[in-house]
């Protein structure tokens, strides 16, 4: 394979969180199995040790990994751990395990535990997977980090360094991705791409990275020449029956199908008047044999449907108990689409008979690309920890006791040196991970690992850094989207703020008016019972919490509302009192995090001190135009004074979108 940018790992932030610690001790090591799986461990313990002796016996040796362990504690490829500075016991009951328990210890070993004792870990979720949004010609749909790592000109063509890929992966659980587009490509199919995901797929295998594709519901037509893609046509199965088979015959471990059907613009089962189950479950008996799955999205929605909040429910609900057991609905956190800040999509806890999973947006579209620091463990646990009251269940149990367990997130990679373009980002990408293995983990905890894994082991600056990472998404949510309010970037790129946006002719499902609904008599969605009625998907209490402003949580209240300008909140401040607070502390908060970067200098290396300190000046800039452009515009309606000097004018506001973000300006 071919490079695609001269990629020399330099910077110690072009390894990710791979930094491990040369480890003293003569161990004498022991390893149950010869397999590709235990060459990647050989080799990772190699890298960290002078030399590696290995004992024929396991009882002449000092460090056990093993993968036929008996203990009743493993699960899966779960492990168990027990160390100190003389033996080490690294027992799982697959190779996959003893891999994940391998770079357990080396975490553990960075960060200066040597004692560690009956450690066990066993993963939540079975598939714990990235969903990346590359398309076949190299782009990358909603990419902030370069082109893509898998594709070039209409072939594979992934990145040379694809193992440290494949190792940032593994090291944190990571055991699958759908390798393109969710738009997807007929192409993707041919019998020549395929080839390519072959060795894509030949490359992961010893990480036990299973490869998935992105599939387009009217392939066999728009590739295999058929009249229809109607999914009971019986020419239409014979195509997918023998399109799985070619796939298999290539890749025997491959995992199966992502779709988006029917939903921006795409085709699917509904074209031919058929249903989501009719569409997945036809997929689903053509992948059964090879014991392939489909993750169906349940992202849809269309500008007759009504208020989009509530569209994937109204489409899906009709559909529960229908899909087979090889299909899991794959489900947005959030009923609009991956805002700052969105309740959870009420269609968890409420499928009750149907298989289902979560999906999260590592890549920061609505977050300010790869110029913002916003760390979103925190996001993505106040999702996982939501109370449904379905059952008494919270979002996360709804999507476990099931026979399938998932969990996906959109990738935030690209052909960057560093991978994510912003060391930061990476944060992200590794938080996804541990949380798929362990949805109990701690934002503080996984930011703590990663920090201690990436910049520093130094117990101030951990803090600080730390401190930093888990206000950034509250900063984040203020300077954009406060209160509720979501929606309000540049209609196309989705950058910077865009409230005033009105293209003629445009899907007024896509504009921002059709979100916030500003007007002289207030602002907000009404969602309540007096409006759209989203509040009816949820269950009990939660329905009338959010039916009420004054019982809906404040965050939430402009998603549910529609509320006068001087409506009076609790503590006595008018909605636009609260308004021009949030807006303008986003603000400060990137000033605070200014402030508290200047002090780490010689803290952590150099190039990351002085990426960050370049970031955060951007992401300063932008935080101010959010806050400014959106008041100003706001102002319009309500007629109500800004207590402070704005940086930018609402002219220079408009203007500005006219321009590139800094990461844009980075691939010139
Ligand atoms: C939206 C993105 C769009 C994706 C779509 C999806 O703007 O590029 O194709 O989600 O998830 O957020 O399908």
């Amino acid at each position: 394979m071919l490079t695609l940018l001269p990629m020399l790992a330099t910077a110690q932030s072009d390894n990710l969180w791979l930094n491990f610690k040369t480890m003293q001790e003569p161990y004498v090591f022991y390893f149950t199995s010869k397999n590709a799986t235990f060459d990647v461990i050989r080799k990772e313990l190699s890298s960290v040790t002078p030399n590696l002796y290995t004992a024929k016996k396991q009882e002449k040796a000092s460090f056990l990994v093993l993968d036929n362990s008996q203990n009743p504690a493993i699960q899966g490829d779960g492990f168990v751990i027990n160390a100190d500075e003389k033996n080490v016991k690294i027992e799982a009951k697959t190779s996959a395990g003893a891999l994940y328990g391998v770079y357990e210890f080396l975490r553990r070993r960075k960060t200066g535990e040597t004692v560690i004792k009956d450690l066990v870990s066993n993963h939540v979720y079975q598939i714990r997977i990235l969903n990346h949004w590359d398309n076949p010609d190299g782009s990358v749909e909603r990419g902030y980090a370069g082109k893509s790592i898998w594709f070039q000109d209409g072939k594979i063509n992934f990145r040379s360094d694809i193992e440290t890929y494949a190792r940032a992966n593994a090291s944190v659980g990571i055991n699958a991705t759908v390798i393109d587009n969710v738009n997807a490509d007929p192409k993707i199919l041919s019998s020549q791409m395929l080839q390519g995901v072959k060795t894509v797929a030949d490359r992961l295998r010893p990480y036990n990275i299973k490869v998935y594709l992105a599939v387009n519901f009217s392939s066999p037509a728009a590739l295999g020449g058929l009249k229809t893609s109607d999914p009971l046509d019986k020419d239409v199965i014979d195509w997918w029956t023998k399109k799985v088979k070619e796939i298999y015959t290539l890749i025997p471990n491959f995992g199966g199908f992502l779709v988006k059907a029917n939903s921006e613009g795409l085709p699917g089962p509904m074209d031919f008047g058929r249903t989501h189950a009719d569409g997945a479950n036809m997929l689903a008996k053509a992948l059964k044999p090879y014991g392939g799955i489909v993750m169906w999205r349940a992202f849809v929605y269309n500008p007759q449907g009504g208020d989009r909040a509530k569209q994937a429910y109204d489409e899906f609900m009709p559909l529960d108990g229908k899909f087979d057991d090889n299909v899991i609905i794959q489900i947005k956190n959030g009923p609009v689409d991956f805002q700052p800040r969105e309740p959870f999509s009420p269609l968890f806890g409420a499928m009750k008979n149907t298989q289902i999973m979560a999906e999260l947006q590592i890549t920061q579209e609505y977050l300010g690309y790869s110029d913002h620091l916003c760390y979103l463990a925190t996001m993505w646990k106040e999702f996982l920890d939501y109370p449904t009251y379905h059952n008494g269940k919270t979002v996360k149990e709804t999507t476990l006791n099931q026979k399938l367990t998932a969990f996906s997130a959109v990738a935030n990679t690209g052909n960057m040196k560093n991978w994510c373009g912003y060391v930061m980002a990476q944060s992200n990408w590794y938080a996804f991970g541990r949380l798929a293995w362990n949805p109990d983990l701690t934002s503080q905890q996984i930011a703590k690992e990663w920090i201690n894994l990436t910049l520093t082991n130094d117990e101030d600056a951990v803090k600080k850094i730390s401190n930093i990472m888990l206000r950034s998404r509250e900063a984040v949510v203020d300077y954009m989207t406060p209160l509720g309010l979501h929606h309000l970037m540049g209609w196309s790129d989705h950058w910077g703020p865009e409230p005033w946006c009105a293209i003629p002719g445009a899907r007024e499902d896509w504009m921002p008016r059709y979100y916030h609904k500003a007007a002289a008599d207030g602002l907000g969605f009404n969602r309540s019972s007096t409006g759209s009625n989203a509040v009816e998907q949820y269950q009990e209490p939660l329905k009338s919490m959010f039916d009420n402003p004054k019982l809906c949580p404040k965050e939430f209240v402009l998603w549910f509302h529609h509320l006068p300008w001087d409506y009076t909140f609790d503590n006595g401040n008018t909605l636009w009192d609260e308004l021009v607070y949030h807006y303008d502390k986003g603000v400060k908060e990137v000033e605070a995090f200014q402030n508290v970067w200047t002090t780490l200098k010689g803290k952590v290396s150099d190039p990351v001190f002085n990426e960050v300190t370049e970031k955060l000046k951007v992401q300063l800039d932008e935080a101010q135009w959010w806050r400014d452009g959106c008041l100003l515009y706001f102002q319009t309606f309500s007629k109500m004074d800004i207590p402070f000097k704005t940086k930018y004018t609402f002219e220079e506001c408009k203007a500005k979108l006219r321009t590139k973000s800094y990461i844009e300006r980075q691939k010139d």
